[in-house]
């Protein structure tokens, strides 16, 4: 166990636990970090739990140890046995956890699932550089202000985020300028556009399209050099057999999100809400979209955690 002491030496420190590294003949692992808020709060269960159990057997199968993060008794987590995997996947008093959290279920020893704001936090303080997610919050369509801190993180924390992009229910255009105007790199992985997590493409463009985990480990390290300190976005689109014409997706994407503002869901509900009412709307298509871009995600990060250890 790690102790992450805080500035004042006197006060308590925060409990950082770690599982112990699988070694290899050549030594530690590379890890790869997964959140735990699409188990909690984002799938359906017995879908989340087979998926977390699979996201971490394709990072394994990669060559990479995988770590999934969460907050358990007001301790921070990166790396789960599976009996806390099925406790995330089945209890109803998980507490959706993003940044502005992190202090309140610390002191109070809760329970949460972590976002890709508060996953990104832990894993730069277990020193995790790369994390598979689904999509990243963005920017919320519509007039009321809401903006995820998934955003602000990136720009902010040295870790490399794999995604299918931003999630489809989100103003994808204001995201990605939001990403622009805070100095977040945003590569395509084996394309030149912006996925549009349910579908593969949503006519804007990444910054750079790559091909390779060596490629996206050569900026990784060319962003290290510069003093960069934000983060980098890595996205893949959802493999081809799996994926949902945006045009098939966009009428329920409206319904939902008109549902949403009648019944006045808003704040940290909001997106747990439409990705549930997505999925029912499209009877389950999207539920199986999302499992497979989740997956293809653990496997790529997992290789781009084995390029940064090739020099
Ligand atoms: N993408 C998914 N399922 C999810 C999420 C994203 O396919 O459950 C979660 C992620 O944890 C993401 C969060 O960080 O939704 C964003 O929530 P908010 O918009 O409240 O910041
Ligand atoms: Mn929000």
């Amino acid at each position: 166990m790690l102790h992450l002491s805080s500035h004042d030496a006197s006060k308590r420190s925060i409990i950082l636990s770690v599982r112990p590294q699988v070694q290899s003949a050549e030594g530690a692992l590379p890890r790869v970090a997964l959140e735990s808020t699409v188990i909690a709060h984002g799938l359906p269960y017995p879908h989340n739990l087979r998926l977390a159990r699979r996201l971490e057997a394709h990072v394994r199968e990669h060559g990479a140890e995988p770590a999934t993060i969460a907050i358990l008794h007001g301790e921070l987590r990166a790396g789960l046995t599976d009996s806390e995997l099925h406790y995330l996947a089945t209890a109803t008093t998980v507490r959706k956890v993003s940044r502005r959290d992190l202090p309140i279920v610390v002191a109070q020893k809760l329970d949460g699932a972590t976002t890709v704001a508060s996953t990104m936090f832990i894993a730069h303080r277990f020193g995790i550089e790369v994390f598979a997610t689904g999509g990243i919050g963005g920017v919320h369509r519509g007039t009321v202000f809401d903006v995820s801190a998934d955003l602000p993180e990136l720009a902010q924390t040295p870790v490399t985020v794999v995604c299918a992009g931003a999630k489809a229910i989100l103003d994808l255009p204001a995201t990605l300028e939001w990403l622009e105007t805070h100095g977040v790199t945003v590569l395509g992985y084996g394309t030149d556009q912006f996925p549009a997590f349910y579908s593969r493409e949503s006519g804007l463009t990444v910054d750079a399209r790559v091909d390779s985990p060596a490629e996206v480990a050569a900026i990784v390290r060319a962003k290290r050099q510069l003093g960069m300190t934000s983060g980098l976005l890595v996205c893949v689109p959802v493999p081809a057999a799996a994926e949902l014409p945006a045009q098939a997706v966009e009428p329920f994407i409206q319904q939902a999100l008109s549902e949403a503002d009648q019944r006045g869901i808003r704040g940290k509900a909001i997106t747990p809400f439409l990705l549930a009412r997505v999925s029912e709307l499209t009877g389950e298509a999207s539920l199986r979209t999302n499992l497979a871009l989740l997956e293809n995600n653990a496997r790529v990060a997992a290789q781009i955690a084995v390029a940064l250890t090739e020099r």
